[in-house]
């Protein structure tokens, strides 16, 4: 693939990254609700996370490799689990193990963006109820809060929640006892933890903010690209609304908003319709269907308005060709360039994800532009990471 120097449209300052999450690839995170689920037989998790990455301990090489490569951005998230392991108690120490990472980000010239909850939570907070419980929303925000010495100086942009809908979507399922997703689209999420996301996210916006008033502070949506079969475009839009939309509007006043898309749903008059049998499939069994990020950043700025930054958080394709990674990666950047020279705000784009992770039950599904070896926890970079540094180094875009 030659890259088209006539083709260069991302503004300066562009966040040129790939991002991560504590439990998928620290391991050991054994305070929180993820490890005491890996290792419950009723829930039914094909493997748990144990080691990971082993990045707790790793992360200096992490960041090395991701600099080398000529990456500008890191997103990682710190774990609630660890900081505040028993209600009220928060560790110094692992506050100041994060402290470390941003500044050691910094050091290497990566600039961190920091995610404050990215799925998982302390076991405590797991029994107490969860983000519906009483109290709940002022627990994360006094956590964040604690937070300070880790973000208060040096970090640009922060996440309060990744991905919202998804856990609104997975307490769905948990109240009513179903186990897994439907062949196509998303189980109804559950209105109760769709209100309290919410507001725990409008109160650590305003703890962040407390904070420093300079950290750009937003949080990512998991966009699904609901398309509509012909005539069932008002079908598509009330499935929409509870799963994707309603987090994008609470995010109004933010200072930007995290597009996060891997593939498209298509909407018929009775709902979701699966991809065609011979459609082809990556290794979560989403549909390979690149051009899906530049859906996903039309709609959530037309939905949030002119007057918010996008970036796209997360993007990225599960596959053991290599090839085929690099061709999404292709893929993708062309249809976000199309955004951006149609005059949407989009700043950054961060890959999915920088290294093979624990993908919530499994180690097969290869995300990584980064190969990890079993074991020894060796780092190899795919071509795809090269191709991607190297694109962020130059900044023109490859002919397609
Ligand atoms: O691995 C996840 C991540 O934790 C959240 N967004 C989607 C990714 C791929 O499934």
């Amino acid at each position: 693939m030659t890259l088209d120097p006539a083709r260069t449209p991302f503004p300066d300052g562009f966040l040129w990254g790939a991002s991560t999450a504590a439990h998928q690839i620290e391991g050991n995170n054994v305070n929180s609700d993820w490890w005491r689920k890996e290792h419950d037989p009723a829930a039914k998790i094909q493997e748990p996370s144990l080691d990971a990455c082993d990045s707790y301990h790793r992360w200096e090489q992490d960041m090395d490799v991701l600099a080398e490569l000529g990456f500008t951005d890191y997103r990682f998230s710190v774990e609630w689990a660890r900081i505040e392991p028993a209600r009220g108690h928060f560790s110094r120490a692992e506050i100041a193990h994060y402290r470390r990472m941003v500044e050691g980000a910094i050091a290497r010239g990566l600039r961190p963006m920091v995610t404050l909850h990215h799925f998982t939570i302390p076991q405590w907070f797991e029994d107490l109820g969860g983000f519906t419980a009483e109290g709940a929303v002022e627990l994360f925000a006094r956590y964040v809060e604690e937070c300070a010495p880790i973000i208060a100086e040096g970090v640009p942009y922060v996440c309060t929640l990744n991905e919202p809908n998804m856990i609104a979507v997975m307490a769905g399922l948990a109240k009513r006892g179903e186990q897994g997703f439907p062949p196509a689209g998303l189980p109804f999420p559950d209105e109760e933890t769709t209100h309290a996301v919410i507001a725990a996210h409008h109160a650590a916006v305003k703890a962040v903010r407390s904070i420093n008033p300079d950290i750009q502070v937003g949080w990512t949506i998991a966009n699904q690209v609901y398309q509509a079969v012909p005539g069932a475009e008002e079908v598509t839009a009330a499935y929409r609304h509870p799963r994707e939309d309603v987090f994008i509007e609470a995010a109004c006043g933010d200072d930007w908003i995290g597009v996060q898309s891997y593939t498209r749903t298509k909407i018929g008059p009775e709902g979701p319709v699966p991809a065609p049998a011979d459609a082809e499939r990556t290794l979560t069994q989403w549909e390979y269907y690149p051009a899906a990020v530049g859906y996903a950043i039309r709609h959530t700025a037309e939905l949030i308005g002119p007057d918010t930054p996008l970036i796209v958080t997360e993007n990225g394709i599960a596959t053991g060709d290599e090839q085929r990674r690099i061709d999404y990666y292709a893929g993708a950047l062309d249809a976000v360039a199309a955004c951006i020279e149609d005059g949407i705000d989009v700043r950054g784009y961060l890959a999915w994800s920088a290294l093979d992770n624990y993908e919530w039950g499994t180690y097969k599904a290869t995300f990584g532009l980064i190969a990890v070896e079993p074991g020894t926890f060796a780092r190899k970079p795919k071509p795809a990471a090269h191709w991607l540094g190297g694109l962020g180094r130059e900044r023109h875009l490859p002919r397609l």
